[in-house]
């Protein structure tokens, strides 16, 4: 039994993810429930066990507070917070029903994840095991200084929200099979991968990124990392794998 949230950049593919990581755990035969925290997603391509539009619609409120979208999401947020004992509610009886539960986060990461929001959630579902599946879009790795922000990030998330997080390269149905190497010789040859930064970045980006290697190799564990495609449902077993072998604390992580 666990709770899964899906992490990430606006459009890296949470929401998918968690309709088709959600079929995917289905047809093993698992119970799976999934929760949608996005107040302003207009469609789903799955059917939410909750759904956080029920406390506040994005649109709705605009339009009744007269705010822009951004301050649309920020008074979203606040009326989010004021009901987060609801929302724990309802995940903990999903939880009680069903093997994995699977949180779709919202578009901005910042919202979520370096808010109150995120933390307070977490925290408050912390005796569940939990797990942050942190998804890139593949597509937007291009250069050695893109993998270094990327793993960065996933690291913040990681501290900020106090969760082991697993970092999933998403979309590899369209990215070069290069980034995933690229992203793995991050973790596997931090040598190579200062070489590539040679090579590939330059100025003071580069020269910050390549010190960025030196500590993030002082901190971070080995980690295996996952290329998949959400939509296509390719090497979802592998998510599934790493997620169990964080859930019993056996196997290098992420
Ligand atoms: N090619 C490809 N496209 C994908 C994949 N996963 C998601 N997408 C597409 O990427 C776009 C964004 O996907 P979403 O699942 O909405 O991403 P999201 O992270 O939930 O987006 P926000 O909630 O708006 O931040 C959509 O057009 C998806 O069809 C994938 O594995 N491959
Ligand atoms: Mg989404």
């Amino acid at each position: 039994m666990g709770l899964i949230y899906m992490l990430g950049m606006a459009g890296s593919g949470k929401t998918t993810m968690t309709a088709m990581f959600g079929n995917w755990l289905s047809r093993r035969g698992e119970v799976v429930a999934k929760v949608n925290l996005d107040p302003g997603v207009m469609e789903l391509p799955y059917v939410p066990d909750f759904d956080v539009k029920e406390i506040v619609n994005l649109f709705d409120l605009m339009r009744r507070e007269g705010l822009g979208p951004n301050g649309g999401l920020l008074r979203a947020n606040e009326i989010i917070l004021e009901n987060i004992d609801v929302i724990v509610d309802r995940i903990n009886s999903l939880l009680s029903k069903a093997s994995y539960v699977l949180v779709d986060t919202p578009g901005q990461l910042e919202l979520f994840a370096f808010r109150e929001l995120g933390s307070r959630l977490v925290s408050k579902l912390s005796d569940q095991n939990s797990v942050g599946i942190f998804i890139i879009d593949a597509k937007n790795l291009e250069k050695p200084s893109d993998v270094v922000m990327a793993v960065l990030l996933a690291l913040a998330v990681r501290f900020h929200l106090d969760i082991e997080v697993v970092m999933i390269l998403n979309k590899m149905d369209v990215a070069s099979r290069k980034t995933l190497d690229l992203v793995r010789q991050f973790y596997s040859n931090p040598g190579l991968f200062l070489e590539e930064i040679k090579r590939q970045d330059g100025g003071v980006l580069g020269e910050m990124s390549a010190e960025l290697v030196k500590v993030l190799r002082d901190f971070l564990p080995p980690a295996r990392v996952i290329g998949v495609s959400a939509l296509r449902m390719e090497n979802l077993e592998d998510v599934f794998s790493i997620i169990h072998d964080v859930f019993c604390g056996c196997g290098d992580l992420m």
